[in-house]
């Protein structure tokens, strides 16, 4: 099993972060950097104290692995104490999805909307998760059935909403074929139902043509593409583009997700990139703001 590092030197961290080593003990001494003393008097930084000093100047580490970290160690959830967070993450490795529930709904009561609590605290679990998997230290069907809780509560979200009205703008969305990733798109259909959209997730691993077919039955003004991970990259890329070619001219089609790297976008065909959730509210909020009537 691979241990996570719970702390780093000062070392370790500007090595990661690419500054000199005096810069960094600088801001330990400041309290810039969360900072703890061993008995020896030698300073300790600590996964927490380090995402918080990421994101609250931006900074990133040149590469995470040097401090053998394999993605970004988490930032803090804005409105949610750090015990919350990790309350969070423990309970749903741990299958306990009532806690799960209790965390998000006491988070949507302190004013967050339904789809920036889900957004926060399950995509920063699911990171953990996937985290753990990677070290051997969850094992498979724990993973699966976070996924599962995490589907779970999303629909329980999602059937709160008032059903949307008949003049609601219409979105349709799903994962391409060979993408089994259910998450992200679910998350797609939660934050524009939020907002008022008749939004819906057709699902994952979906053939192109029966995007088409949809948008034919359903007539969306958006179409989105949760793209998290791709089976074979130039069929993707012919069948995506085809998608955009055969959709009506003034359908959005709104693409998204880990998978589309900086080397696939450019060959891509779309009409928008969005890389976080709150994006694609600020993208639906425009085009239902340039519907209404002057
Ligand atoms: C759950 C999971 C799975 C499940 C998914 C099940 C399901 N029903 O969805 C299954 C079992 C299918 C799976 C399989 C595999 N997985 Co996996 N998986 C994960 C895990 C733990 C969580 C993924 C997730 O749902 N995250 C939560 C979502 C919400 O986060 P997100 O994808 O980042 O999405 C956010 C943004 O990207 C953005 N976004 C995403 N889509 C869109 C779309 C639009 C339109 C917009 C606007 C925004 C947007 O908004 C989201 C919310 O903030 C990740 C760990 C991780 N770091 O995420 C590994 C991970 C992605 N998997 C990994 C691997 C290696 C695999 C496998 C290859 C394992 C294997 N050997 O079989 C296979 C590949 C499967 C395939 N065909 O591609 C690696 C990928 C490593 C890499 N660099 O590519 C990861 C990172 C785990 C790890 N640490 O190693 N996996």
């Amino acid at each position: 099993m691979v241990a996570r590092p719970l702390h780093f030197s000062p070392k370790q961290v500007s090595t990661a972060l690419g500054v000199s080593e005096s810069s960094v003990k600088r801001w330990c001494d400041q309290g810039v950097i969360p900072t703890i003393k061993t008995v020896g008097g030698h300073r300790k930084i600590t996964r927490e104290g380090l995402a918080d000093f990421l994101s609250r100047t931006g900074r990133e580490l040149n590469d995470p692995q040097l401090i053998g970290l394999r993605t970004l160690p988490s930032a803090p959830i804005p409105g949610a104490s750090e015990e919350n967070r990790v309350a969070f993450r423990e309970a749903l490795a741990k299958g306990n999805e009532s806690v799960c529930r209790q965390i998000l709904h006491a988070h949507i009561q302190r004013g967050s909307s339904r789809s920036d609590a889900v957004d926060y605290f399950i995509t920063d679990a699911m990171y953990g998760i996937g985290e753990a998997w990677d070290c051997r230290q969850l094992d498979v069907y724990q993973e699966r059935y976070a996924c599962n809780s995490c589907i779970r509560l999303i629909d329980e979200l999602r059937a709160q909403l008032p059903a949307a009205k008949d003049s609601a703008p219409v979105a349709i969305g799903g994962t391409p074929e060979g993408d089994p990733y259910q998450l992200p798109t679910a998350m797609v259909e939660l934050a524009l139902r939020e907002i008022g959209w008749n939004a819906i997730n057709l699902g994952s691993n979906l053939p192109i043509d029966s995007f088409l077919q949809a948008a034919r039955d359903l007539q969306p003004q958006l179409v989105w593409l949760s793209v998290s991970s791709i089976a074979a990259q130039s069929m993707f890329i012919a069948e995506q583009n085809r998608l955009a070619a055969e959709l009506d001219d003034n359908v959005v089609l709104l693409v998204g997700g880990r998978g589309l790297t900086d080397e696939i976008r450019p060959r891509l065909r779309y009409t928008a990139h969005c890389d976080s959730i709150r994006s694609v509210i600020d993208l639906a909020n425009l085009m239902s703001k340039n519907k209404q009537p002057s």
